[in-house]
């Protein structure tokens, strides 16, 4: 099994299971641990990728400020629940001149993920241009961020890479949408040879009618790459009489052929259940972006965002979601 990211020295943040909880995944009592207002000019924080980096932590935060511009800003952590974040969203420098044509009709840059790939940290995020659609750069020091292009056409949203090139190809899933709340979504898996030209798009799974995750699903933290095949934290939506529900679920993929599905859960992880993911800007939203493997201590810790408003945390043990997709 190997570890996401050449792995900080410090130690994952983590909570014993309550006493009194038999629940697989349980939450920080520490929640939320990023508060809408952390910084001067923000609305809420929310939907944000952590990572281990040097001695401490370092992560790309989603950021609406009080013009309701949704933007990322860099932020750093030496344990991991306090953060620091840049005042200043992240200004990308263009990878190459035809870089700054998409950076010229900048709309807004949300949902990040950060995933340690060869050498570097990479971010995608939803990066709208001409509608909502993947965009992807990188860093070495969470100082300096380079734009790469679009992975895709709009409209897409969520692409997530794996941390690790597969069959020699670059590897990213995502969930094509539509431009506006979309109410449908599948989760497909595409290839590159060079992190730019994306293609030999695969379905990787569907929703399930009937279920929480009934109407669209995507994928959240970057896959984790497990004996049994590389695990998929996923949001998946169900449409109630009060509108869309946002609940955490878990899958396992082919480990050479992530297209296939190995084992999905039946039912979810983590659901709107507490106050501060049923309200807030927009209400029953958990939305998992980071997960955190400490695998010789088998701790898994997860950062999602709540209702659109904060970022919280949850803790689970790896060894235990793998039974459960055992027994799916
Ligand atoms: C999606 C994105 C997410 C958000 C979710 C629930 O379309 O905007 O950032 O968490 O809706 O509102």
């Amino acid at each position: 099994m190997s570890v996401v990211g050449p792995g900080g020295s410090a130690p994952i943040p983590w909570e014993e299971r309550p006493a009194d909880s038999s629940d697989l995944v349980w939450r920080s009592s520490r929640n939320p641990i990023i508060g809408r207002h952390h910084l001067a000019r923000s609305n809420s924080i929310f939907n944000s990728a952590v990572v281990p980096f040097g001695d401490g932590f370092a992560g790309v935060f989603r950021v609406d400020d009080i013009v309701r511009t949704m933007d990322l800003h860099a932020g750093r952590s030496a344990d991991g629940v306090t953060w620091q974040l840049d005042p200043e969203p992240i200004r990308f420098e263009a990878g190459d001149n035809r870089v700054t044509e998409i950076q010229g009709a900048f709309e807004h840059a949300y949902d990040p993920r950060v995933t340690w790939l060869e050498d570097r940290w990479y971010v995608t995020w939803c990066n709208g241009y001409h509608g909502p659609t993947v965009g992807l750069g990188y860093t070495h020091d969470f100082e300096t961020f380079h734009q790469l292009d679009n992975a895709f056409l709009p409209f897409n949203r969520n692409g997530v890479l794996f941390p690790r090139r597969i069959g020699g190809a670059y590897a990213l899933l995502s969930r094509p949408s539509d431009n506006g709340h979309t109410p449908f979504g599948d989760i497909f898996f595409s290839e590159s040879p060079d992190l730019v030209h994306w293609g030999r798009h695969r379905h990787v799974m569907a929703p399930e009618r009937w279920t929480w995750q009934s109407t669209k699903v995507g994928p959240g933290p970057t896959p984790i790459e497990t004996d049994e095949g590389w695990l998929l934290i996923y949001h998946g939506v169900l449409t109630s009489c009060n509108g869309f529900v946002y609940s955490m679920g878990v899958a396992l993929l082919d480990l050479d052929e992530p297209w296939k599905m190995v084992a999905r859960a039946r039912g979810y992880l983590l659901s709107p259940q507490v106050p501060y993911e049923q309200v807030g800007d927009v209400p029953n939203v958990v939305f998992p972006c980071a997960a955190l493997l400490d695998a010789p201590t088998d701790r898994l810790t997860i950062y999602y965002g709540a209702a659109d408003t904060v970022v919280c945390m949850a803790h689970t043990h790896l060894s235990e979601v793998l039974d459960l997709l055992r027994r799916s």
